[in-house]
């Protein structure tokens, strides 16, 4: 029995600052109404998807800072969302900034969850590889604070059972890494949803600027096929508080291919069938992990170089 699963990558248009979380929702419940009419399984959303970047900004009064982040999930404004998915039937990944108290300690993280059919929180993902900078950087065309506003993940990256496969999240800047996808690969994964936030313009590198659509695509095309696995990358785009964001947002095989991508810089859905038994014909062969990986040389060669052991 092949078990199809209907994507659909519900891109977002720029969020601003001003913009209130229930004006924000009712554009996502449109992406989301949307998907039903494509008859979707589960949506992707983007990395932080209830506010603008915010990273973006210098900030030194906390509770400006904590007014982009959720205290809790679901939340009066973001229930509606999940009341709605649970009625149409349909799952949703979404990104938004976690702030949590654990044993009397306030905790603030880069989050991103998976819900099932029935509304159901079944997994949850805190984000890793936190680029850019801690420290407020004059120079820079806009800052990049991800590193002062938010801790690093303590979730690693898990896969879990749900929508017929094994689904795995990242977020943003985790997708350019290859350990990110081969930590999941190792678990199985059929599927990676991730969300990201990326500007054209990389103040420490801007001759990689005219690349970035190419580097969005080369990262997440590569981590599909070389772990057989299917990738699903939805940006947050255009033209937001004044910082210029690159769409791209792309449905890929575990061939590499692209299979559905958006094509405008606002909110817009791409939708794919995408048959997860498709996983199998790069698993079963190129990348057999127990038939041609060789970890245990890995690891003598890092041991000796002195570098850290992959996964
Ligand atoms: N954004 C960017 C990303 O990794 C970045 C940061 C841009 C890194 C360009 C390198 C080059 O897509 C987030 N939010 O991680």
């Amino acid at each position: 029995m092949p078990r199809f699963v209907t994507v659909g990558a519900a891109q977002l248009g720029p969020i601003a600052r001003s913009d209130s979380r229930k004006v924000v929702v009712a554009r996502l419940l449109e992406l989301l109404r949307q998907a039903h009419s494509m008859r979707c399984d589960v949506v992707v959303f983007p990395e932080l998807a209830l506010t603008t970047f915010f990273p973006r900004r210098y900030m030194e009064d906390q509770a400006e800072i904590d007014s982009f982040f959720e205290r809790e999930m679901p939340g009066p404004e973001t229930r509606p969302l999940f009341e709605e998915a649970a009625r149409l039937g349909i799952g949703f990944y979404l990104g938004y900034a976690e702030l949590t108290e654990e044993k009397g300690v306030t905790r603030r993280f880069n989050t991103s969850i998976l819900v099932d059919k029935s509304g159901r929180i079944v997994g949850k993902y805190r984000k890793i590889h936190l680029p850019g900078h801690a420290e407020h950087e004059p120079w820079r065309r806009f800052q990049h604070l991800e590193k002062r506003y938010f801790e690093v993940g303590n979730l690693s990256w898990g896969v879990w059972r749900v929508f017929g496969g094994l689904m795995g999240m990242c977020i943003c800047n985790d997708r350019r890494w290859p350990e990110t996808y081969r930590v999941m690969g190792l678990q199985g994964v059929e599927m990676v949803m991730l969300g990201y936030n990326t500007p054209v313009h990389n103040p420490p590198a801007p001759e990689h600027d005219l690349l970035s659509n190419f580097h969005n695509q080369l990262v997440m095309q590569a981590g599909a096929y070389q772990n057989g696995t299917w990738v699903v990358g939805v940006a947050k785009a255009g033209l937001e508080e004044g910082c210029e964001l690159i769409g791209n947002s792309s449905i890929i095989a575990p061939s590499g291919e692209v299979v559905a991508a958006c094509s405008t810089l606002g909110d817009e859905l791409a939708v794919a069938r995408c048959d997860l038994d498709f996983c199998n014909s790069y698993k079963s062969s190129v990348f057999n992990f127990a038939m041609h990986r060789q970890p245990e040389q890995y690891r003598l060669i890092c041991e000796r170089k002195g570098a850290v052991p992959p996964p």
